[in-house]
């Protein structure tokens, strides 16, 4: 394949700077602007040299040859680790590209990574989730996957299903010599595989929440302690709070560790109908937070009765995962359990006042059970993290269904179709069935230089 070249380090300050090539031509290509012979230095490990560009030592550099299919793309590959400073990474890849290398596209080096057989697509998947994690659990989970845990279970599946057909295959092409097969052996062996992809299927949940973190919207009228909530999960002073309604007009976000679980908790303005410009667009943007989040903490003040402002909020909040913080209950309370039911939502409620730190202990253990997510480390579960994966999964379950409904009365060329639909459905999780489009998209998320 042709020669590509990045720089693979964040771009910016810092000790050092690795510019990667890779391709079939790369060691020549590097070898141009290399003061030392490439292709006599001891592969694979680090040889001090200079990059000399039209006569010029552009920089003081080591070498590492890393000759395919012993590399990261499985091609030749050489890294140049240079001085870690904006100019001379940018100076040291120019000269590679006009030495006669390309500029690689974002993911690349990994796409040849997966094209060569290096790793599979969901190992593929799991580099930038290793690179994107925010929390250990994240990280642990996303180096699970990296390791092959997912792609084996899936392995796994698809063999079954493979003997099958081939035992399927058998007895259709061969009907004289070899028995039909037992059909409620066959249906056992499909519930089985059935159960299986439906436990990869429920993972789904907490494996989302897991790879993308989640997003917790604080919403409720004005004045009713929704900025207070938000500092006190800070543990400072991120948003202002005073007693004049109307204060947050912005949303503000704060990221924040709920047991592994990355959760951004954003305090919105209060919601209510306005007529100052500014404040409606606040309220504009509450709206779409609440929309978009996971989960929606609605603050209700205590001490006031309940207003048509609280019911609207509730029709706007019917459809979402819903806690309800009844706060400032150091003061002397309006809103009692009849006033609640008749906002119609089924939602946890929790009595608490923010200025007194009454019930905020109760209330994150609410949240962490809600959300949180511990004990991961010690635990044989294989998570499924992203959507991609999951319609996978459904689409295999779908066909096994069709499948395991069929398996008495369908002839069994019928059942093998089937088979094998769910035996291709999982094979687009690992990238054994695949389209090209499919694969930009995969990579595109990546950043360059990986
Ligand atoms: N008495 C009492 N006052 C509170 C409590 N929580 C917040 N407040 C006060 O309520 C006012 C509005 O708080 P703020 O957090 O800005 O509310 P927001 O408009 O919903 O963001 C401030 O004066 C807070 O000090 C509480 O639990 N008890
Ligand atoms: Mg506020």
């Amino acid at each position: 394949m042709d020669t590509i070249a990045a720089i693979a380090t964040p771009l910016g300050e810092g000790g050092i700077s690795i510019i990667r090539v890779s391709g079939t031509s790369a060691i020549d290509v590097a070898n141009k602007l290399s003061n030392i012979d490439l292709n006599q230095i001891p592969a694979r490990k680090m040889t001090l040299g200079y990059v000399v560009n039209k006569g010029k030592k552009l920089d003081q550099v080591l070498w590492v040859v890393m000759p395919g299919p012993k590399s990261y793309t499985g091609e030749d590959v050489v890294e140049i680790h240079c001085h870690g400073g904006l100019k001379v990474s940018e100076l040291v890849l120019e000269a590679v590209i006009e030495a006669g290398a390309r500029l690689a596209e974002p993911g690349e080096f990994s796409k040849r990574a997966f094209l060569n057989g290096k790793i599979d697509l969901a190992q593929a998947e799991a580099i930038i989730d290793v690179i994107r994690a925010r929390t250990d659990t994240s990280l642990r989970v996303a180096f699970r996957a990296l390791e092959g845990e997912l792609s084996e279970t899936i392995e796994e599946i698809r063999d079954k299903l493979l003997k099958i057909l081939a035992t399927l295959e058998a007895s259709i092409d061969y009907p004289d010599d070899v028995d039909e097969p037992d059909v409620d052996d066959l249906q056992n062996q499909m519930i089985k595989m059935h159960e299986d992809i439906d436990a990869l299927i429920a993972s789904f949940i907490k494996g989302k929440s897991l790879r993308e973190g989640y997003l917790v919207a604080i919403v409720g009228r004005p004045n009713v302690g929704k900025s207070s909530l938000l500092n006190q999960l800070a543990k400072e002073e991120r948003a202002i709070v005073t007693d004049i309604p109307g204060t947050t007009r912005d949303v503000v976000e704060v990221e924040i560790n709920v047991s592994g679980v990355s959760v951004i908790f954003a305090d919105t303005a209060g919601l209510r109908e306005t007529d100052d410009p500014v404040e409606s667009i606040g309220v504009g943007k509450s709206r779409e937070y609440v929309k978009k989040s996971d989960l929606c903490l609605w603050v209700i003040d205590s001490s006031e009765p309940l207003t048509d402002e609280d019911y609207r909020i509730a029709e706007l909040l019917k459809d979402k995962s819903v806690l309800i913080l009844l706060n400032k209950q150091d003061k002397p309370s309006k809103v009692d359990a009849t006033d609640l039911a008749t906002l119609n939502l089924e939602s946890k409620l929790l009595p608490i006042s923010l200025t007194e730190g009454t019930g905020v202990n109760e209330f994150m253990l609410e949240l962490e059970k809600q959300i949180g997510f511990s004990g991961y480390e010690t635990m044989e579960e294989v998570l499924v993290t992203r959507v991609r994966h999951k319609k996978a999964l459904e689409k295999a379950r779908m066909s096994l269904e069709y499948a395991i409904e069929n398996v008495a009365s369908a002839p069994l060329d019928l059942l093998t179709v089937d088979l094998r639909q769910a035996y291709s459905a999982l094979g687009e999780i690992t990238g054994h069935v695949v389209t090209e489009d499919i694969l930009d998209r995969i990579f595109e998320e990546f950043c360059l230089g990986k």
